[in-house]
Parts: structure tokens; sequence; C-alpha cells
């Protein structure tokens, strides 16, 4: 029996990335695929959150949250790493790991459910997962989901007709970004994978490879990285030493740290003020793109405080070489700002913690709703 027990959806951008790590270390596992019912009944009570993937431990030690899941295993089962040994490449690998997840993150949802040809097949590919085994028609799940999904993350999340083609762009837009850096080298920092392929596995695999419109467009103009998402789903069957990385000194990388200073970070600056004021929304132009009423997300200030946290732990050394690698950028102005006090820690650990009491009234609300985006964990 494998060690692990994953919770995961087969569409999860997020189960997606883990899975992409899991199979690059050789980590066996058993895959768990979640209705309403298992999300309830145990990873809620166990993780604190309704989201996947979330693993469980033969001894019954549970972990969520794919990022500092990722630090764990390199830790627990160091064979063929993924997080860069060196620091440099350490933090810069987790910058971009952050603006993978949180940044890459509206335009992956933009693409799945933005146009009706595409939403309505993933709702019904959601429908049917989520209602295995339960008394609800996948049909009508999928319907939920999708109008569900539509209203948090492209309404709910500043999508709007005025920017519905420039939000559009930007998977083109990163699709070109990749194409570049795959031209000289097989994965994105060499000859073997490492966290920042894992990062843009994400929106790269569950979402854009495997959506029917998105993956179209990416076999017809980017056909190096439709090559490197197989390749790295397939990479356990690759030998590897943990030979050096490349230092991010192609200027391939540039134009990905740009959008990281010139809209990511003013980004999360304005989320984490909004929310040290007690606003639920706020509107800003990251990018040259305008967003009304974004929501104020507590998991993202922490991802500030996180990056804050780990630039300010870097020795003098290391930071002059980031700070240089960055310069012009816009990012370590934003890092150089003090870590805040408060609830608003950064995120160090996977560990879920004591098994929490559900009430039946939450219990109920959260069967119809999920958690909200914003739950902590
Ligand atoms: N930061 C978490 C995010 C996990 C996450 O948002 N997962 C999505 C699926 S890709 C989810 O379960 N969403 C549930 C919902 O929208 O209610 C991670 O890295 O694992």
């Amino acid at each position: 029996m494998a060690r692990y027990r994953v919770y995961l959806s087969d569409v999860s951008y997020f189960s997606g990335k883990l899975e992409g790590a899991l199979r690059a270390k050789r980590i066996a596992y058993e895959r768990v695929r979640i209705t309403p019912d298992i999300l309830l009944r145990e990873v809620l009570p166990n993780t604190g959150w309704m989201k996947v993937p979330a693993v469980r431990r033969e001894d019954g030690l549970w972990l969520c949250d794919s990022t500092p899941l990722l630090r764990w295993l390199d830790a627990e089962h160091p064979q063929r790493a993924l997080i860069p040994a060196d620091p440099y490449r350490a933090f810069l690998s987790a910058l971009i790991e952050d603006y993978c997840d949180e940044w890459q993150w509206r335009p992956a949802m933009f693409w799945r459910w933005a146009w009706p040809d595409n939403a309505r097949y993933l709702g019904a590919r959601l429908g049917a997962e989520l209602s295995a085994g339960t008394p609800h028609p996948a049909w009508a799940m999928g319907l939920y989901f999708r109008k569900r999904q539509q209203r948090i993350y492209l309404r709910g999340d500043g999508v709007r007709a005025h920017n519905f083609d420039a939000i559009a762009e930007l998977y083109p837009q990163a699709l070109a970004w990749l194409e570049a850096l795959l031209e000289k080298r097989r994965y994105l920092l060499g000859d073997r994978p490492s966290l920042v392929d894992i990062a843009w596995f994400g929106p790269m695999f569950r979402h854009y490879a495997q959506d029917p419109r998105p993956a179209a467009l990416m076999a017809a103009t980017a056909p190096r990285v439709w090559a490197w998402v197989t390749r790295l789903w397939n990479c356990a069957a690759e030998d590897w030493t943990e030979t050096a990385l490349d230092d991010f000194s192609d200027p391939a990388w540039a134009p990905i740290f740009t959008d990281l200073g010139g809209a990511y970070l003013p980004y999360l600056k304005d989320n984490a003020t909004a929310l040290a004021t007690g606003a639920r929304h706020f509107d800003g132009r990251y990018g040259g793109i305008d967003y009304p009423r974004l929501p104020a997300i507590r998991y993202r200030a922490r991802c500030l405080a996180t990056l804050r946290h780990d630039y300010a732990a870097l020795t003098a050394e290391t930071r002059a070489r980031v700070d240089a690698r960055l310069a012009g950028t816009g990012i370590v102005e934003v890092l150089r700002l003090p870590v805040p006090e408060g609830d608003v820690r950064p995120i160090s650990s996977a560990l879920a913690g004591p098994p929490r009491q559900i009430g039946f009234a939450q219990r109920l609300r959260f069967y119809f709703s999920g958690t909200p985006w914003d739950a902590p964990p």
C-alpha cells in the first residue's frame, strides 16, 4: 500500500501541481478523487478547509497547501530534490512559484470558465467527478459548479467586459515566455525539473493543456510548452543527478520578473493594505489592466508576508545577488517593506494541526457552497 493518500480532483490546478512533484520525485501515492461528502467528512475536519490537494500519511498525519507541502516533501524525501540547493536560486524559484500560484490563477480560471463551450465541458467533467457515489445528478452538480466558479473567480475576481480581451491575452503571453525559455533547455532551469517547472505546471497542465480551448492554442502556437508539459508528467521515467541549475541569467526570464514587479507585487501590496484597513474589496490597475472590486484575500497577505520574511532571512551576499538580478523590476522595493505584525503570519508549515469539530449548520452551509475562497487553513 502507498504511504500517502492524496485527496485530489482530476481537473484541479493545485492537485496537478502536487502530482507533478510526487511523480518527479518517484513518491508512490494513492489517488482519492473527492466528492462533496469526502471533502466534508475527511478533508475539512482534518485540514480546516475544503480544498485540494490534501495529503494523509499512513500514520494519520494530514498535510495541505501545495507550497509548504513541496518543502516538506523535499525535506522528508531528499532524493530528486526539486527545490534548488543554493539559496539564491531557491529564493527566485519561490518568488516565481508564488506568482504562478496566485497571479496565473485568474487567467487560468478565465480560460476555463469565460467561454460557454469550454465552461460547459468542464462543468460536465466536474459534475461527473463530484457526483460519483452521491444521489445528485451529474448535470445538476456540473451546472451548479459552473455558475459558482464563474461567480467567484470571474465576476468576483474583477473580470468584466472592459478587461475581457486583456485578461484573455495573459495566457498566450505566458506561452510565449515559456516557449522562449524552452528553446534552449528541456526544463525551465536546465536538463532536469525543479521548483519553477512544478510552479508553471499548475496553470499549464490541468487547465491549459487539458481544457479543450486553451489546449488547442497551446498545440498550435507553443509546441515546446506542449512537449514540456508531457515531459514533466512523465519525468519519473528519466534518471537524473542533481546537476547545477541555470542561474536565471537568461534574458528570457526578464518579462516574467517584469510582470512580477509591475503587476503582481503591487497587487499583493494593495491586497495587504485593504485587509489591514478592514476593506473587503479594492480596485486596482495592474500590468495595465483595470480590475474593479477585487476581494481582499487573507491567504495572499500571508503570501506577501512569506516573501518578505524569506527575503529578510537571506544572507547579505545572497541578497545582493537577488537585488542585482531583480534591479529595475520594482520587486525588491516591495520585499524590503517590513513584515506586518498580527495575524498575517508567513506560511511556514504544511502540517494541518489537530482535527476540528464542524457543527451541523456549518457543515450544511459548506456542503452547498464550499469553504469560502479565503477560509484560513
Ligand atoms: N494554496 C492552496 C490552494 C488550493 C486550492 O485552491 N485548490 C482548489 C482546487 S485547484 C480548490 O480546492 N478549490 C475549492 C473551491 O474553490 O471551493 C494550494 O497550493 O494547495
